[in-house]
């Protein structure tokens, strides 16, 4: 992807130059940039208030030590990060990732995501990112208890319900959540919502847990209709077993699809007659167990090592729903070749540049994670609101409010696309419209 604007290209040197050894970063600000050449050339205003060289840099990066003492009394020490992004719009707002390759480079990537994905929910929501290195897969529970009250010490004195509000993001779900919110109001003696994603019991929304996957659906629903199409009768290949891909499978289901494959980052489960899905929230949600145990209970089904494999199950749509660049130039060319017609992204940035290309090549539809995946996040600003008004909504009420701001979302990329001469790019769609609101807000705030 090559930029023929100059300043953007100029300007993109230079953020090569200052975020050296960070290339999912780059990454992230390159693709947002090929979108936004059009805005560049169309809005002078923007460029002269200096609004791309601001939004490139994060407001705020903070690196901690999070030292823990294991079940065997020896110390432990890992890499604790928070990047506030952007507050353009409202609260650094954004996941908390717990996975060993959690480095700066990571977070700066999904905190520069997070900036407008947030914007397109249509929230007063600003965008934040944070993690560590912290690797929760075989550890006790008092384990991960201990690493999550060493990290929120450090991370309480920079948050807060107006000023910060992380989340779950891999690795962090309501276990983790939970421990740190404990940890923060033991701190403070305060009862805030500080953190989304928490408890039932503990100011947490309905429909929060449910809320990425759904959306990640809704979202496809829109986009397939606008194209002529549905989910009705397709088969679906998911990958990852993980908050989204679960809640993703479900939902796709229920709208008449069938999801035939799901993976975890050792291997990939292919069922021809449908996933079970009960199985897959027993084994992951409750045991916390590998994907390879599916097929103690379906012999029927077929499990392959390795999880790139999925992509040469044939199918309909894909939905990537795992990490980062789990997707690549030879997987999408298979897709392509075995008759997949539509990605829709509910992993954060699943797909390298090349496979977009392969996508846009083969003229698939193709959902970009900031639009797609955005529904997690929209009910966690949800959760927000109910927090600061001290009332829970009904399942019914946020899961239809979710479904409407999908909707919204899908209409605002597909708007934005077609004003700037790009229908059906829902990609360049979705980086116009959600940069233009923060560039908006950051021209009218002045040079801060
Ligand atoms: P979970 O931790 O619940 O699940 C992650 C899943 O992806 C697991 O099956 C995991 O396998 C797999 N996975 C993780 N890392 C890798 C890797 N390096 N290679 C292969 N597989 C991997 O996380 P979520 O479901 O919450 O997150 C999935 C994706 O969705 C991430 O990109 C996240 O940023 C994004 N997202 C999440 C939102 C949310 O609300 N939770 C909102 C929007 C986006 P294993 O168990 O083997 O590690
Ligand atoms: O990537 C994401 O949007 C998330 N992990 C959810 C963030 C949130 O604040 O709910």
């Amino acid at each position: 992807m090559a930029l023929q604007n100059k300043y953007l290209a100029d300007l993109l040197e230079k953020v090569k130059q200052r975020n050296q050894g960070e290339p999912e970063f780059i990454q992230a600000v390159t693709e947002v940039f090929v979108s936004l050449e059009p805005v560049a050339e169309k809005r002078p205003d923007l460029v002269e208030a200096g609004v791309f060289e601001r939004i490139v840099e994060p407001e705020r990066q903070i690196i901690f030590r999070v030292p823990w003492v294991d079940d065997n009394g020896k110390t432990q020490v890992n890499r604790g990060f928070r990047v506030e992004f952007n507050s353009a719009i409202g609260p650094y707002k954004g996941g908390l990732r717990l996975h060993p390759s959690v480095y700066l480079g990571i977070i700066k990537f999904l905190g520069f995501e997070q900036i407008f994905k947030n914007s397109l929910t249509t929230l007063p929501m600003g965008g934040g990112k944070g993690g560590s290195d912290f690797n929760p897969k075989g550890k006790s529970d008092a384990e991960v208890m201990r690493f999550c009250q060493s990290f929120m010490t450090e991370l309480s004195k920079h948050i807060g319900p107006d000023t910060d509000v992380p989340a779950g993001d891999i690795g962090t779900g309501a276990r983790e959540i939970g421990y740190m919110f404990g940890q923060y109001k033991r701190l403070r003696n305060e009862f805030t919502g500080v953190l989304t994603g928490k408890g039932l019991t503990f100011g947490g929304s309905l429909a929060r847990t449910e809320a990425t996957g759904y959306g990640v659906c809704y979202f496809t629903d829109e986009l397939l209709k606008a194209n002529g199409k549905s989910f009705e009768g397709q088969t679906v290949v998911i990958s990852g077993s993980g908050n989204v891909a679960i809640y993703a499978t479900q939902k796709a289901t229920e709208l008449g699809a069938k999801v035939v494959a799901l993976s975890d980052s050792n291997g990939y489960i292919y069922d021809e007659n449908g996933i079970d899905l009960e199985l897959v929230k027993q084994l992951k949600e409750v045991e916390r167990k590998r994907i390879k145990e599916y097929v103690n209970v379906h012999p029927e089904a077929k499990y392959t090592e390795g999880c790139s494999g999925i992509w040469t199950i044939p199918c309909d749509i894909a939905l990537p729903c795992a990490t980062q660049n789990e997707i690549d130039e030879a997987s999408a060319k298979t897709l392509a070749e075995n008759g997949c017609y539509a990605v829709i992204e509910g992993a954060n940035m699943p797909s390298t540049p090349e496979a977009i290309e392969v996508y846009f090549a083969n003229n698939m539809l193709f959902g970009p994670a900031k639009a797609a995946n955005a529904g997690g996040v929209a009910v966690s600003g949800l959760e927000m609101s109910q927090n600061s008004e001290r009332l829970s909504w009904t399942f019914e009420d946020v899961d239809n409010r979710l479904h409407n701001i999908m909707k919204e979302i899908f209409k605002s990329c597909d708007e934005a696309a077609k004003e700037y001469g790009m229908e059906g790019n829902y990609m360049a769609g979705a980086n116009i419209a959600g940069f233009l609101k923060v560039a908006e807000a950051m021209k009218a705030q002045g040079c801060v």
